[in-house]
């Protein structure tokens, strides 16, 4: 279990911001995503990355992109189509729907060489196409998965019930199977590595039971990653962070009840300088 003062254990990945460093100094996060109707889950995933010390975030739409998001217009809109996936670090899935076009989009990102994390929509996709999944197990660069239970489950090919039943086998199994860092989200948060190592996370809490939060850990676990941490430490303290921050904001009163994902995204920011 990792408890509060493993905060240590991190420290060595943080790397100082050096005076005469600049944004390119800091990686780049694609975040693709956002079919009709969930514009927002990219959204909020940039955000986290831009909040989280990525040096440029660009969002990617798999069909009609925004011209910019007004909240954040520090980040780069575009449609996914027009963008070289060779230049960032790739966040795949918060909205990304099922479409044609989204697997074709997954499909160019699992066989392109950049560092790789896969949410939602595209662990649906991925279930749905053993082809991709042997792409994705023989993927010579990072990849981290961020399954909650019912992604897990169809992944698996086996139900929220048996996953929440052994959710360190289930991790495990995925992790294996994927040759993938996994992160199987929801209370008591697993990380499980290939080889078999897994951890479970001690913060968070069901503040964060709530749309968006896992759009959220995408985004800070992605902007780690194009930071240059290796995929077991940027997954292991994404989660942290991300529980962290939500156990904060309900001791200033802004949750058990109501929190938002977006407010979650300054407190991570407010984590991570911290630690
Ligand atoms: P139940 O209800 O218990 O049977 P889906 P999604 C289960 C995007 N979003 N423990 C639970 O099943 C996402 O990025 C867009 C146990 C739940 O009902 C995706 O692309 C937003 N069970 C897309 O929507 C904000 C758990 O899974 C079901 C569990 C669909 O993603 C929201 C939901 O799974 C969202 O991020 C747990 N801890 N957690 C936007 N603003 O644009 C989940 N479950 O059907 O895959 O739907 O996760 O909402
Ligand atoms: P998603 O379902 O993809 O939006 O992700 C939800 C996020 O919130 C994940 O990081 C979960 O681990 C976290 N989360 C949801 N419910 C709880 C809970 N009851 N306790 C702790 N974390 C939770
Ligand atoms: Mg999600």
């Amino acid at each position: 279990r990792l408890h509060l003062n493993d905060v240590k254990f991190f420290a060595r990945h943080l790397r100082a911001r050096r005076h005469n460093s600049h944004k390119g100094s800091y990686g780049n996060v694609a975040v693709i995503g956002g079919a009709r109707g969930m514009g927002g889950a990219p959204i909020l995933a940039a955000r986290a990355a831009l909040n989280s010390g990525a040096g440029r975030v660009y969002a990617l739409f798999a069909e009609e992109a925004l011209a910019f998001d007004p909240g954040q217009p520090e980040l780069m809109c575009r449609l996914a189509g027009d963008f070289d996936l060779s230049l960032a670090t790739l966040v795949i899935g918060p909205g990304l729907g099922g479409s044609r076009a989204a697997h074709d989009l997954l499909a160019g990102a699992v066989n392109c060489g950049s560092a790789l994390l896969a949410d939602a929509d595209a662990l649906n996709l991925l279930a749905a196409d053993p082809a991709l999944q042997t792409a994705m197990a023989h993927r010579p660069a990072a990849v981290v998965l961020t399954p909650h239970p019912l992604e897990a489950a169809r992944l698996l090919g086996s139900s929220i019930a048996a996953v929440q039943a052994d959710r360190l086998a289930a991790a495990r199994a995925l992790a294996a199977r994927l040759h993938a860092v996994v992160v199987l989200k929801g209370s008591g948060t697993v990380i499980a590595a290939p080889g078999g190592d897994a951890v479970i996370n001690t913060t968070g809490n069901p503040a964060l039971a709530t749309a968006g939060t896992g759009d959220v850990l995408a985004g800070l676990c992605g902007a780690l990653l194009a930071q240059g941490w290796p995929q077991w430490e940027a997954a292991l303290a994404a989660a942290w962070l991300h529980g962290m921050a939500a156990d904060v904001l309900v001791t200033e009163g802004a949750g058990p009840i109501g929190l938002t994902a977006a407010e979650l995204i300054p407190a991570v920011r407010v984590a991570l300088n911290r630690m």
